[in-house]
């Protein structure tokens, strides 16, 4: 059958009214790929796998929350999109307020987003506004226009956006036959470890404890299809970790731009999630971070964005520090395509590239020095 999306496979299991129209690219679906080597040269006997979420139509996760909210926001009637963004966010409701006839106005932070997000949002004819200021001043400047001006704010803030990004829990229920024993996200903003852990709770048995906070959209459907939940661990980078802190960040700073946010909306989620599934915040180093990216890269194939190498610099330190158990099945979301952050990833590159004349020759002598 021809896959159109997340909404037409999981519709039952999302609360839009039935008349609405999808607004889809084909996003989820995206392959969960078990590592080969990485587990190998550590020791560690359990299973990790990665949900490759690089693999979406806009080359990040945020597609699965923007198909749903560009979705209710056309059937609402809705005619223009806003939303702060450290990038992803952008490229998403870029794509999606095309496909929909709609207008998107994106606000970023000037400077520091990655080249391939700025590239997207950039070609899709959206309104680019660059902000003096980080993604917290963006997101405190639209929650304000919105309730002036007659616009939908696709930030996670919208409930649909959880809505959507909850499907990625399911797809890894279907394909593991069970969830996962631990999940491990990078944080940022905290909406999709909250989006994970509102999946998990729905395709799960019924909590032990009721969250502190229950919007009328955290537990749309409770059929219950298999009978663990993961434990929730969330990563952050250390110069940007309000969880760890407690509070707010005021200045959050990170070579990981897309999670450069000091002060995350989904807050009280995010610890519901962790506290209630008996997981923890931790936070990494930039150096950390990269070295995670790099071992993906060079070990597995598998090409990220710094952002997202936080759940696998996480994963491998819990597991090496034994927080992690031996044996264990484990799932790190890779949040966004390498593709997005091309400077970095040069950046990181083993070596300048080897020039020679365009002769057999000279192009055996380069090879034997390789081997
Ligand atoms: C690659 O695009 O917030 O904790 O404005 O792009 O749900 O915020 C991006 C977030 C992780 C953090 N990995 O997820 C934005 C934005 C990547 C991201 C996160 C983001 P949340």
């Amino acid at each position: 059958m021809h896959y159109t999306g997340l909404i037409e496979r999981y519709r039952e299991r999302l609360p839009l009214p039935a008349d609405a129209q999808a607004v889809a690219l084909g996003e989820g679906r995206t392959p969960l790929i078990e590592l080969q080597n990485i587990p190998r040269d550590i020791g560690f006997d359990g299973r990790i796998y990665v949900k490759f979420e690089g693999l979406n139509p806009t080359g990040s996760f945020k597609d699965r929350g923007m198909t749903v909210a560009v979705s209710a926001a056309k059937h609402a009637g809705s005619k223009a999109i806003i939303c702060a963004s450290t990038g992803n966010t952008s490229a998403a409701a870029a794509a999606y307020a095309a496909r929909a006839g709609m207008t998107a106005f994106v606000l970023i932070p000037e400077g520091k987003i990655a080249l391939g997000k700025l590239a997207q949002a950039g070609i899709s004819g959206c309104e680019v506004i660059q902000i003096r200021g980080n993604f917290d001043d963006g997101m405190r400047i639209v929650r304000g226009l919105s309730d002036a001006m007659p616009i939908t704010v696709v930030n996670s803030i919208n409930p649909w956006r959880l809505q959507g990004q909850k499907t990625a829990a399911f797809e890894i229920i279907e394909e593991l036959g069970r969830a996962p024993d631990y999940h491990c996200l990078p944080v940022g903003n905290a909406g999709n470890i909250s989006a994970y852990w509102m999946g998990y709770r729905e395709m799960g048995p019924k909590a032990p404890v009721e969250l502190p906070i229950a919007p009328e959209h955290f537990d749309y459907a409770r059929t219950q299809v298999c009978d663990n939940r993961p434990i929730m661990c969330g990563y952050q980078a250390a110069g940007a970790a309000p969880f760890l802190r407690g509070e707010p960040v005021l200045a959050p700073e990170t070579i990981a731009t897309a999670i450069r946010i000091g002060a995350p909306q989904s807050w009280d989620y995010a610890q519901a999630a962790v506290s209630e599934s008996g997981g923890w915040f931790a936070e990494f180093a930039d150096e950390d971070i990269l070295a995670a990216q790099k071992l993906l890269a060079s070990r597995e194939g598998v090409f990220c964005e710094p952002a997202s190498a936080t759940s696998v610099a996480g994963a491998l330190r819990d597991i090496r520090q034994g927080h992690i158990r031996p044996g264990s099945s484990v799932v790190c979301t890779l949040t966004g395509h390498g593709l997005k952050d091309p400077d970095v990833a040069i950046r990181q590159a083993a070596a300048d590239p080897t020039v020679v004349d365009a002769e057999p020759a000279a192009v055996e002598k380069a090879l034997q020095a390789a081997l």
